[in-house]
């Protein structure tokens, strides 16, 4: 990886992963080079983001793949700490957003998940102080949560969010695709007919918050290896649960393919 930041004038993009790198993350490696001078990356599987019982030990690992895809979009800096890097024996400090945009949504089903989020985030943004840092819309709860942790803890770095990659037939990009059998990565495009049906009510003229969530619902419902743990209309900066939109609205889900969760969501506008 080349030139590092040798000047104050510089400025310096962070794109902070898990690795098992796909088009979604490299969207924003793209745009994070694009729009600065120096672009950061790091891979990192945080331990304290998963909650017990969830894929922490299985998570998908492919750092020398990861390292080629970065080096050929042109990375400048990769940073693969270790988990003893980051958490030393007796590290004993979180910071945490409070409050329902926490606690609702992923924050019900993943207790303790947005704590471990915003305290590995905050470190990275202190050891790395970038101007910029990348995230997918994707993860909409997660940019939420990282721009009022921003916004209260003044860290002063802009926080650009980059569309959802999908694939053809419109299913999310992410990691945990892997974990997928061909049945249940068929049955698990349901997930953005569920979301498309929301937008078209939405573009009917239906508002009412019951209704969308009730278009999804029933979409979800026509493929037996679908579970919800929730589908939501939410305000996308509080996630306060809408009953009328009057404004923008976050259609969001998370569905169990067979052991397999998954989470995805389009903005009503
Ligand atoms: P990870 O799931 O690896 O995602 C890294 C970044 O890529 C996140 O900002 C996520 O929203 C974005 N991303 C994932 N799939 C995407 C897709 N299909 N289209 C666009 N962007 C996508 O999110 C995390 O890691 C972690 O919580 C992290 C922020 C690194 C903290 O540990």
């Amino acid at each position: 990886m080349h030139e590092a930041r040798d000047s104050i004038d510089q400025t310096f993009g962070l794109v902070p992963t898990m690795g098992y790198l796909h088009e979604g993350h490299l969207s924003l490696v793209r745009r994070a080079r694009a729009e600065n001078d120096v672009c950061v990356a790091w891979i990192f599987v945080n331990p304290t983001q998963f909650t017990p019982g969830e894929d922490f030990e299985r998570y998908p690992r492919d750092e020398d793949r990861d390292t080629r895809l970065l080096e050929a979009e042109g990375v400048d800096i990769l940073f693969v700490p270790s988990v003893e890097e980051i958490y030393p024996p007796g590290f004993s400090t979180v910071v945490e957003v409070r409050g329902i945009i926490t606690e609702h949504l992923e924050g019900q089903f993943r207790p303790g998940h947005f704590r471990g989020v915003t305290t590995v985030v905050s470190k990275f943004f202190h050891i790395m102080q970038p101007d910029r840092a990348y995230f997918g819309q994707k993860d909409a709860q997660q940019v939420a949560v990282i721009k009022k942790l921003v916004r209260e803890l003044d860290f002063g770095i802009e926080i650009v969010v980059c569309p959802t990659v999908r694939e053809p037939d419109g299913l999310a990009m992410s990691s945990r695709n892997a974990y997928l059998e061909r049945s249940e990565r068929k049955a698990a495009t349901v997930l953005y007919r569920a979301l498309s049906a929301a937008e078209q009510l939405f573009r009917q003229g239906g508002r009412r918050g019951g209704a969308l969530r009730t278009a999804m619902t029933n979409i979800l419902a026509t493929q037996p290896q679908a579970r919800p743990d929730y589908v939501s209309v939410a305000d996308p900066e509080t996630l306060d649960e809408l009953d009328l939109v009057t404004g923008r609205a976050l259609a969001s889900l998370a569905v169990y393919i067979g052991p397999t969760r998954l989470i995805d969501n389009v903005v009503l506008e």
